[in-house]
């Protein structure tokens, strides 16, 4: 039913909620559906399959995504709405290959799950109900005749030929589920002479007194006429003169702010925002349309120079360094239906709790759901934004890339107005798939040259001049990581992916030396909390290589890899359930160790972002926050060790070494507290350092001793040295307890443990 239409001369915009049925196309019955949906859940709520994420049912339900599929609904029209002289229908998630037929005309067909597409229906409304109907075809084989075509196979295979998430053709932390859906209600927007389609406000001049902003907007019209618009800011307004014209166009208006409040990330200041609302009125009275814009003050630079090293790599806030300190961010659930707005603010919760200040939204997801970019407007956390390829490379026909062209210039126009987003990045991995994975092997010379030129037309060109025409202002990168890791400059220009720990085995401690100027993917498996198992498992499957444990780890060698890890450090555990709560220690203490590197050697490297925070569903992976939200022991550390003041202890040549990192704005004086102390609590050594300045333009040393004075000459297995930073108030601002020998070799006393939980 739609809400009754507006009476004014202001456009009306309403939300589709009729009611829905969905089936297998061709088949007789129709199930009820509550839109948003996608296929699978809509078939789990009919009970017509199984949870998709319980035991090996993934592999039962592989017959969805060969199937084309319908839904459809009626939605009543009012005369209001149907005087309009415009009415347009939008549909933002149609996932992927939709027939659209209102009232049995066909008046859309998709391609593209990341565009939206927007139709003129006048001539198909009429009063009373309207007939919606939405026929899916399987995105598997609507690509299969084009993927034939092509005459090489692109490696990535079918999946980049559809613009569709790419994690829905499965990944090595996800399932396969290819189905479709409409992932978020249509809508009607209706208007007479004069629509605004787009407006974003940018500052255009910014000192400390004044920012002078201005306000572009693109409006189309049917009309010649004088206008005023109307710019307003909280409780002041600036009016200006216009004149509208006939077609589509844009214009602007600019508006002087006094001591503008700008806009930081989590731990540099306040993300302060500001709302703003552009009308345009006829005859001072009448309002044509008008838009509200919530958003925020800066500057952002991405700061790629050279120095003796090779190339800096960081951004730019308002003129200041960032340190980015976070995570990158995939999907929240196969099913994008089921992400609820409780999801997002909870996530983003635990992201600030964990002292995050930047979040990778990674190129195999999806460009996330406005909700997600105000949250992070809201609170601080940076955006590095993909663009959705990743891993693969893409075709390079007219049509991809016209529909690739399409696909960006909406997300800019749509994400542009978003503070939080500081970086447009072309691609995951595919420049260093295809330099480095021996990807080419497979070519002559002749496809080589071709799929090499796609390439770059789509991320060298396309890409870019869409994001210097259309983004804001914010840079754009061509792909992550600049260098793949057998390239030496991957350590000295631009953002590094590190994978010799994991793929290649190396230790841990590789990590201290192989410290990047920004690290953007670096990361380590763990299993999700022991609950998270039981939901998807029978107490028969919990044992490390059934068949559905195996179908909930997706990397081909991950328990391999997590248990040679863990015998290195760790005592081997004896059940299943200690090695589940073991596996995260492992990935906790690893992860750290890159961080701590990776902070110590501040202002050469600054970033660091770990591989992944979040899952799309319960799986054995490498993030730290479990798909039903439950911390692993990572986002715990990651807590600590992103905090804005750290100690980072360091042993080198029987040395302890402490430097010190702060991400705060301005010097800090600390207090520094070094003890060591036997694993029974006795007293070893103390040495306190009080008014110890630290900057936050670099990490440095700020104590150290031989090991052997600090242990008292006591064996290293039975010490635990404890570093606390205190500020000028005795508060606390970092403790850190640093063991000298591996948790395997650390000589526990037998001890008994009483829990009280209150
Ligand atoms: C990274 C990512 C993903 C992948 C992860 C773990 O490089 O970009 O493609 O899931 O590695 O292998």
């Amino acid at each position: 039913m739609l809400a009754e239409a507006q009476t004014s001369a202001a456009p009306s915009r309403q939300t589709i909620r009729g009611a829905w049925e969905f089936r297998q196309a061709h088949t007789p019955d129709w199930l009820p559906v509550t839109v948003p949906a996608s296929v699978h859940t809509a078939l789990l709520k009919n009970g017509r399959i199984e949870d998709p994420y319980y035991r090996d049912n993934e592999e039962k339900l592989q017959w969805i995504e060969l199937e084309d599929w319908e839904f459809q609904s009626a939605f009543e029209a009012d005369s209001t709405l149907l005087q309009r002289k415009h009415v347009e229908i939008v549909f933002k998630g149609l996932d992927t290959y939709a027939h659209v037929y209102l009232n049995d005309s066909l008046i859309l067909e998709s391609s593209n799950m990341f565009r939206t597409w927007q139709v003129d229906v006048k001539k198909h409304l009429k009063t009373g109900p309207n007939k919606l109907h939405v026929y899916f075809e399987s995105p598997v084989k609507k690509a299969a005749a084009e993927w034939a075509g092509l005459g090489y196979e692109l490696p990535g295979g079918i999946r980049t030929m559809t613009r569709k998430a790419q994690f829905h053709y499965g990944w090595d932390w996800g399932p396969r589920f290819a189905g479709c859906g409409i992932l978020k209600l249509p809508e009607l927007v209706a208007w007479d002479d004069f629509l605004l389609e787009n407006v974003f406000i940018t500052p255009q001049r910014l000192s400390e007194k004044e920012a002078v902003l201005v306000a572009r907007f693109r409006y189309r019209s049917d009309v010649e006429t004088p206008v005023t618009v109307v710019f307003r800011e909280n409780k002041r307004k600036s009016l200006e003169d216009r004149k509208i014209y006939p077609g589509v166009h844009e214009d602007s208006v600019t508006y002087s702010l006094d001591n503008p409040r700008l806009w930081w990330c989590n731990g540099m200041g306040e993300p302060n925002l500001y709302d703003f609302s552009l009308e345009v009125k006829q005859r001072g009275v009448l309002t044509l349309d008008k838009v509200d814009v919530r958003t925020g003050i800066r500057t952002v630079e991405l700061v790629t120079e050279p120095d003796s090293a090779g190339k800096t790599f960081y951004f730019k806030l308002n003129g200041k360094p960032v340190f980015c300190k976070g995570a990158n961010y995939i999907p929240q659930d196969m099913f994008q239906d089921r992400v609820s707005p409780a999801h997002y603010k909870r996530l983003l919760d635990d992201v600030v709790s964990a002292n995050m200040n930047m979040l990778r939204v990674w190129g195999g997801g999806i460009y996330e759901d406005d909700l997600f970019y105000q949250l992070c407007d809201a609170r601080g956390i940076l955006v590095w934004q993909d663009f959705m390829y990743a891993c693969a490379m893409y075709p390079g026909s007219g049509s991809f890339l016209k529909n690739a062209a399409a696909e960006a210039l909406q997300q800019l126009e749509r994400l542009r107005q978003h503070p939080c987003i500081v970086l447009w990045c072309g691609n995951n991995e595919n420049n260093e798939a295809w330099h480095n994975w021996g990807w080419q092997m497979q070519f002559n010379e002749a496809q080589r040259a071709q799929i090499w030129r796609d390439y770059k037309t789509l991320f060298n060109d396309i890409l870019p001049t869409y994001v210097g025409n259309f983004g804001g202002g914010v840079p754009y990168w061509e792909s992550s990581p600049q260098y793949g890791r057998g390239n030496s400059k991957s350590m000295t220009e631009g953002d590094a992916h590190y994978w010799g720990v994991w793929h290649d085995e190396e230790p841990f401690e590789v990590l201290d030396k192989k410290v990047p100027r920004f690290m953007s993917e670096y990361g380590f498996q763990s299993f999700p909390d022991w609950t998270t198992i039981q939901s998807f498992s029978l107490p028969e499957d919990r044992e490390l290589d059934t068949k559905v444990m195996l179908t909930h780890q997706k990397h081909p060698r991950g328990n391999a890899l997590i248990a040679e890890y863990l015998k290195r450090d760790f005592r081997v555990p004896k059940t299943f359930e200690d090695f589940v709560y073991v596996s995260q220690l492992v990935q906790a203490e690893g992860i750290r160790r890159g961080t701590e590197a990776h902070r110590r050697n501040k202002p050469y490297c600054m970033g660091t972002l770990y591989w992944q925070l979040n899952d799309v569903w319960p799986v054995a992976s490498w993030s730290s926050i479990d798909y039903y939200g439950r911390w692993k022991a990572l986002h715990y550390f990651t807590r600590e060790d992103f905090r804005p003041v750290v100690a980072l202890p360091f042993v080198e040549d029987d040395i302890l070494k402490v430097y010190a990192s702060s991400d705060l704005p301005d010097d800090t004086a600390v207090t520094v507290q070094v003890r060591a102390l036997t694993l029974e609590g006795k007293l070893l050594s103390e040495v306190i350092k009080p008014d110890v300045r630290v900057h936050p333009d670099s990490s440095r040393m700020i104590w150290q001793g031989y090991l052997k004075t600090v242990l008292d000459r006591h064996k290293p297995d039975d010490v635990v040295v404890e570093i606390k930073l205190k500020d000028a108030g005795g508060q606390t601002l970092h403790r850190r307890l640093c063991y000298l020998v591996s948790p395997r070799k650390l000589s526990l006393p037998r001890t008994s443990v009483a829990v009280q939980v209150s």
